[in-house]
């Protein structure tokens, strides 16, 4: 191998920008012909078709597009798809091959001067592939062979908690536990996931609130609610059959409040998918009211709204607040309107970038309406206060006693298809007591005490040279954290990185000493194991548990199934354990009996699993229950509006996803919604804020971040004028992570703060 470095960043290359006029509605004839288009170039019309058939069924495989929930029974052929979960499964079903040929074809070095989308599109993986340590090339290893390395290397260690053992959204309930299981036999909580990067801090906001980390709402909610606010998310893009449930609100006469820098087209106007003689028209209107905030603030906002609200009761008692919920169910409330006079209205309002005209507006919809729902995604979980952010929604819901009723609750918008289920199944780093007294009754194990590494904390024990293995069950690790060059250098440190995918990414290529590639089943194919055929299940955002059964051929002999990779890692690894892994491989149903044994809510798993569409987890914020919390109330909190100050030429930098893509696997260089076609290193900005910098339509730019006296460069990126508030710019990710320090994160839950990043934008000078 040459000295060089291998690279982290995906490569500057422009590709042939193409502006085009924003859609004025979302979905309609042009994404139904994307979708289209995407599953029959990758995979072919017969698969296409089968495929199509299958996702969302109640018999079919769950989508691997994201965590929005099916209807509890209806469901209509070509409905519970969207354009999106068709090009994600179109991924994983694609004709293309990464064979041993191709790894012996192309080095690490030349597959890491492409961009992610050529990594992608290279195809599925179908060998087990171990690069040896100076090696240029990967080459196929035995599965048997590549257990006993994973064995050796792991009872190397000096400790269990020199191990990382990261999990990404996608694997099932029975992997998730198994894996879990034998991480803790081995001796470690090091179980960092996606959700860290994720949702943690609406876990980190709503346990501390509520009494539990997950959202209160079920979909038959949103039927009811007579006001639904959607704060920092872009459902059009990332959870289209979202804005079905949304329009159903506005049929029953409902009202949508949208909070976001920017007018993200799937919330503005829509058109369903099932009603293809309404595709032609202009749609339906889905956003009554838009509030254009700034990057960041919404603790703003929020305290602002609420102050209005206080003023208006102490003006005309029992008009806004539902004083009975709050007496009987709450804790603080009189801390936290004391709080509220700690900031005065005039102060907050610049941190918005809104008219108290457009906030007094919303007040009065908030005011006016006691079911509310209020939903939220990334725009809300991945800044510095973004804990502060969802404790103050809390906050807003429960002076109006607008939780635990019909039509009304917390609506945290998940994003991988089985992330929430994957910390049901306690891949967490943090467990609770209760959770391995169970694991050491059922198994006879003594369970780990001390809480293991997140996200963050991992890459900093990697860099640390504190931890020296690392082991991906899916995801794409390096392209998904903050701090590339760091975390690059973390990974480079390890004896040995271990990915368990289907397809290539740029974490394949950014290796310790040794790596190793096993590629897995995906969703999408049949899980056939000595018992039989195997289904998996996984959990939803609104908390139902459902099986996922794929239908087509697995696309290479060599693939096994997660929980078969897991099995087989821990025989190759423990010594003691009384625990019959090849038995569970090799039989789901014996997985799920261990769940049921060892986590509550699994009664009857086997059987209720079976059922149509599933069934609820207990919940105890939606039952009007809040005695999980320490209080044993639910808890009103003071929160911290954003401390950062701009200087002059600084901008707030947004790292978010383009329509054309699934976190980092690159589908496609379109961002249709937002005009832009064939180009994902750009940078949205305001236009008055452009011409106070002298930069003009398409110029080239780099991206520096300012942290703490530290410099970060993303470079060559071309300038977009786009309505956003002045002083808040946009770009992509994975292209942008180089710029989010690795201590740039969100108090308690850790979440890196890739939605508030400080840059200055200088013309590229090459
Ligand atoms: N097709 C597709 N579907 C996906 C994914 C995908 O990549 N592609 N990813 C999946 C995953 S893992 C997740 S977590 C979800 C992500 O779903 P989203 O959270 O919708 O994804 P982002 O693109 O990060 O969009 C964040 C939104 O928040 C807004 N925003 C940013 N900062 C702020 C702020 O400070 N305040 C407010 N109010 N708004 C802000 C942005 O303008 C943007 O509209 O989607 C899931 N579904
Ligand atoms: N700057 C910035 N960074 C972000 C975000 C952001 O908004 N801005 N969002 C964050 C969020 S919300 C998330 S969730 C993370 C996502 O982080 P990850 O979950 O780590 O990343 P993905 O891109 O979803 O992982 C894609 C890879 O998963 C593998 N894969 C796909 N399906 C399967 C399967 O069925 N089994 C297995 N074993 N592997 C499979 C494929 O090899 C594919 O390359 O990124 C985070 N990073
Ligand atoms: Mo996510």
């Amino acid at each position: 191998m040459s000295d060089k470095k291998i690279q982290a960043q995906p490569p500057e290359k422009l590709t042939g920008i193409e502006l085009i006029d924003i859609p004025e509605k979302a979905v309609g004839t042009k994404a139904i012909k994307s979708a289209l288009n995407h599953v029959f170039t990758e995979t072919g019309v017969a698969k296409g078709i089968s495929l199509l058939k299958n996702i969302n069924q109640i018999n079919g495989f769950d989508c691997p597009g994201c965590a929005w929930p099916d209807p509890d029974e209806k469901r209509a052929f070509l409905a519970e798809y969207c354009e999106n979960g068709a090009k994600a499964i179109a991924e994983e079903a694609t004709k293309n091959r990464v064979s041993p040929l191709f790894f012996a074809t192309h080095s690490v070095e030349e597959m890491s001067e492409w961009s992610d989308y050529e990594i992608g599109k290279s195809g599925r993986i179908t060998h087990p592939m171990v690069l040896k340590e100076g090696s240029s090339h990967y080459e196929e290893i035995s599965w048997d062979d590549a257990f006993k390395l994973i064995g050796k290397e792991l009872n190397d260690l000096d400790s269990p908690d020199e191990a990382i053992f990261y999990t990404s959204g996608r694997t099932s309930n029975e992997a998730a536990y198994l894996y879990q299981l034998f991480v803790r036999q081995f001796g470690t909580n090091n179980l960092p996931d996606c959700s860290n990067m994720c949702h943690e801090s609406s876990g980190s906001a709503l346990s501390e609130t509520l009494g539990i980390g997950k959202g209160s709402v079920t979909l038959d909610d949103f039927n009811h609610a007579d006001l639904v606010i959607v704060m920092g998310q872009n459902p059009g893009t990332n959870h289209p059959r979202m804005l079905t449930a949304l329009s159903e609100t506005k049929k029953n006469g409902g009202k949508i409040m949208t909070i976001n820098p920017l007018p993200e087209v799937g919330l503005m106007n829509y058109v369903d998918p099932q009603n293809p003689l309404k595709w032609l028209g202009s749609g339906q209107k889905l956003t009554d009211l838009f509030l254009q905030v700034k990057i960041n603030g919404d603790v703003a906002l929020l305290k602002i709204i609420l102050k209005l609200m206080k003023e208006r009761e102490n003006e005309k008692p029992n008009s806004v607040f539902n004083h009975q919920f709050i007496k009987e169910k709450t804790y603080g409330i009189d801390e936290f309107l004391e709080d509220l006079d700690n900031y005065s209205i005039e102060s907050l309002l610049p941190q918005t970038g809104l008219s108290l005209k457009e906030i007094k507006e919303a007040t009065e919809l908030i005011i006016n309406n006691d079911k509310i729902i209020i939903c939220w995604a990334m725009g809300l979980t991945q800044h510095k206060n973004a804990v502060d952010n969802i404790r103050e929604v809390v906050n807003l819901l429960l002076l109006k006693g607008s939780i635990g009723k019909k039509g009304a609750g917390t609506c945290p918008v998940r994003g991988h298809s089985n992330v929430q289920g994957d910390r049901t199944m306690g891949i967490w780093e943090k467990p609770k007591d209760v959770f391995l007294d169970s694991l050491e009754r059922e198994f006879k194990f003594k369970t780990p005490r001390k809480h293991g590494y997140d996200v963050v904390a991992a890459i900093e024990a990697m860099h640390a040279n504190k931890a020296k293995v690392f082991i991906g069950m899916g995801g794409n690790f390096i392209s998904a954290t903050p701090d590339t060059e760091y975390t690059a250098d973390a990974l480079r440190n390890c004896d040995l990185t271990v990915h368990v995918s289907t397809k290539l990414n740029r974490s394949h290529l950014i290796h310790g000493k040794q790596a190793l590639i096993l590629p897995c089943l995906g969703r999408s194919e049949k899980d056939v194991q000595s018992s039989g055929e195997q289904f998996v299940s996984v959990e939803n955002s609104m908390g139902v548990v459902h099986q996922s059964k794929g239908h087509l051929d697995p696309l290479s002999e060599y693939l096994l199934s997660e929980p078969t990779i897991v099995a087989k890692m821990a025989e190759a690894t423990l010594k003691n354990s009384i625990v019959k892994w090849s038995d569970l491989a090799s039989n789901y149903d014996l997985i799920r009996d261990k769940i049921e044994a060892t986590i509550s809510g699994f009664d009857n798993y086997n059987s209720r699993v079976r059922k149509k569409g599933g069934f609820y987890l207990p919940n105890n914020a939606r039952d009007n229950n809040f005695s999980p919390t320490l209080t044993g109330k639910a808890n009103f909190t003071n929160n911290l509006p954003t401390d950062i100050v701009l200087e002059n030429n600084q901008f707030m930098l947004m790292t978010i996803r383009t329509h054309d893509q699934y976190n980092t696997t690159i589908y496609g260089l379109d961002d249709r919604y937002r005009g832009v076609l064939n180009e994902r290193r750009i940078v949205f900005m305001n236009p008055d804020d452009m011409k106070e910098q002298g930069l003009s339509k398409l110029n080239k730019v780099d991206l520096i971040s300012h942290f703490k006296g530290e410099k970060r460069y993303a470079k060559g990126f071309l300038v977009i004028p786009y309505s956003i508030p002045k002083q808040c710019t946009a770009t992509y990710f994975p292209e942008a992570n180089v710029l989010v320090p690795i201590q740039s994160k969100a108090r308690i839950s850790h979440t890196p703060a890739s939605k508030t990043i400080i840059i200055t934008v200088e013309k590229n000078v090459n």
